[in-house]
Parts: structure tokens; sequence; C-alpha cells
């Protein structure tokens, strides 16, 4: 049994030994890549740390600032887009990132050392963080085009449709301090074992079940919703599908974690006050997306692929409906009766 074996027997696979592993499987990949998945998995760590001490740091509440979408930025919000700034920026590789909370892409290498570019929302859920309820951090990797390396137009190298992401992954901080990524070749789950500071393989290929019990959605909103999705919900509440159960956390990350381990569907439609849907494209529902098929598990935002929509802006919302293939088969019929 070679030492990766043994190591693999022992429950103490880290995910740096991970990481290089997927990369030997391919004979022209660089370190380079694994070098950058560590500055994240460094920024996690940090992050960490401070979301579970944010009662005792004074780093709970309002930042006194708003973002580009006028949302109120909390302290940690702040703090943890400038931990994942700093982390990666010193991996030498990352040309150029961006982030919910700034206006605009930061260029940080443009010559072809500048290979990657990272996109994130630092702490997605943050309003919850004053009430204790689970947060999240949200990346998608993606290349720079070889010819876009020199010139400043960031704007443009960023904006690529999500089936071109290299790597997406999320960390939920709740119960647990839980990575999940993937680089397309399955979706990869480790634990934060806070004691050693290092992220511990818990589950490889993760399956999303074929089907589930849970529907997650804000229901505050059903008056708005399409035709579809009201016949959808309402058909998740008759004795001929279960009925299913209502699980919301309000929280991207943790509600779609769940639903990843135990199935069933998510859905941020468009709403009256969201028409175009509330969730980022670039940093939400594409990492999502991505990581919810690599799991066999599908993602729309109700009339087509998420991973085939092109944006035409950093910030752009869309719907999004994330869940096993039974539920999605359900609801994309219930929509296809939609005018
Ligand atoms: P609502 C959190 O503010 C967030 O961006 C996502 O994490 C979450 O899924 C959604 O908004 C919750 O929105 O309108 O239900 O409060």
């Amino acid at each position: 049994m070679c030492a990766t074996d043994v190591r693999r027997e022992s429950g103490l696979i880290t995910i740096e030994e991970h990481i290089l592993g997927r990369q030997s499987a391919h004979p022209t990949a660089t370190g380079s890549f694994s070098w950058l998945l560590s500055g994240i998995t460094l920024a996690a760590r940090i992050i960490s740390a401070k979301v579970r001490r944010a009662g005792i740091l004074d780093i709970l509440g309002d930042a006194g600032e708003s973002n580009i979408h006028g949302e109120q930025q909390q302290k940690l919000d702040v703090l943890a887009n400038k931990t994942l700034e700093l982390c990666l920026a010193y991996r030498g590789n990352v040309g150029i990132i961006a982030s919910e909370e700034l206006d605009e892409p930061t260029v940080l290498a443009t010559g072809a050392s500048g290979r990657y570019i990272v996109i994130f929302d630092p702490l997605d859920g943050s309003s919850n963080i004053d009430v204790n309820v689970s947060v999240g951090t949200i990346f998608s990797v993606l290349e720079r085009e070889p010819a876009g390396f020199n010139h400043h137009d960031a704007v443009s190298d960023v904006l690529q449709p999500g089936h071109r992401q290299l790597a997406a992954g999320y960390i939920v901080y709740g119960s647990s301090t839980v990575l999940a990524y993937t680089v397309g070749e399955g979706l990869h789950m480790f634990t934060l074992d806070p004691s050693v500071g290092a992220f511990i393989l818990a589950n490889e290929n993760v399956r999303m079940p074929e089907t589930g019990k849970y529907f997650s959605v804000n229901e505050g909103n059903y008056n708005s919703f399409s035709p579809g999705i009201q016949r959808f919900l309402q058909w998740c509440k008759t004795e001929e599908a279960g009925p299913y159960s209502a699980r919301y956390i309000g929280s991207l990350v943790a509600d779609f974690h769940r639903t990843l381990l135990r199935g069933g569907i998510f859905l941020y439609p468009s709403t009256a006050k969201a028409p175009g849907g509330k969730l980022r494209l670039m940093y939400e529902a594409n990492p999502i997306a991505f990581l919810a098929e690599q799991a066999g598990g599908e993602a729309t935002d109700g009339r087509g692929r998420i991973l085939e929509k092109i944006p035409t802006s950093l910030h752009e919302r869309t719907p999004l409906i994330v869940g096993s293939p039974a539920e999605m088969e359900r609801l994309n019929r219930e929509m296809s009766q939609d005018s």
C-alpha cells in the first residue's frame, strides 16, 4: 500500500495533498494552479478564525459603508474581501481579481504571469452574521486569454460564460468549516480541523442524490413567482409528492450545501422586487452551477443552463434554480407550460 493510501486509510489527506494529486493526473499541469488554490485555502482558514470569534472581536455589525449594490457592508465582509485580496495577490500567477465588494476588477499582473482570474463573494449571507446563522465564501477561477494579457480592459477578460471555469468552490462557516471544490473532475469536500489548521478530506466525488425531500425557497415572494413555479411548489405540498419539507436558511451557501448532500431543490426565481433574480451570475450562480453539475445535479435560470449564460456585466443578477435531477425535471415540466 503506497504512502498516500496509508494516509487515506488514516483519514489524513489534506486539501493541498489532494489538489497536488489531481495535478499529477495532468502531466501538462504545472504547480501554479495548485499554488493558486492554496492561496484560497489560506484565506479560508483566516476568515474562518475571524467568523468563529466574531462575537468576541469588534468585527460584528456595519462597516459604515455600502458596496456598489447599495448594501450595507458588514465589517466581516470587508475583512473577508481584504483577506482574499492579500492571499491571492502574493500567488504571483493571479492577473485579475473581482469581488462582490469591489465596484471594478483589480488587475494584479498584466504579463503572462497573470494567467488566472479569481472572482469571489467573500462572505455571502453576511446579513446573517449578527444572528449567528451560517455564512459562506464562494469562488470561481477562470483563465485569461493569452491575447488579453496586456490590454487593460479587465472587465472583458472576466466576462466569460460559466462553462469556461477552471475551478469553483465554496467554504461554509457552519457547525464546522467545510470547503467544497471542483476542477472539473468531481466535487470533493474537506473539513477544517482547527486544532491543526488543516482542511482534511471528508468526502471525495460527492454525488447529489437523484431526488430529495426538501424544497428551499423564500415563499414570502410566492405571489410574484411565475405560474409554473407556483404549480411546482403546490405539487411539492401534495401527498402524491410526499409532501416535501420546506427548508430555507436565507444564506445561499448553507442552502446549497444541504441541497447538495440531501438532494431536493433550491430556488431563487424572478420576483417582483428582483425581476432579473437576486443572485449574482459571475460569483454566485456560476460557481454553484459548476459544483452542482459535477455532483450530478442541474442548474438553470428557469429557461436555460446557467453555465451557458453569456455575461454582460460583472455584477449582473440571474434567477437560480439548482437541485436533483428528479425535482429539476418536474420543475422544468411545470415551467414549460408557462406561455
Ligand atoms: P432573501 C444573502 O443575502 C443572499 O445574497 C443569499 O445568500 C441568499 O440565498 C439570499 O440572499 C436570500 O435572499 O431575499 O430570501 O432574504
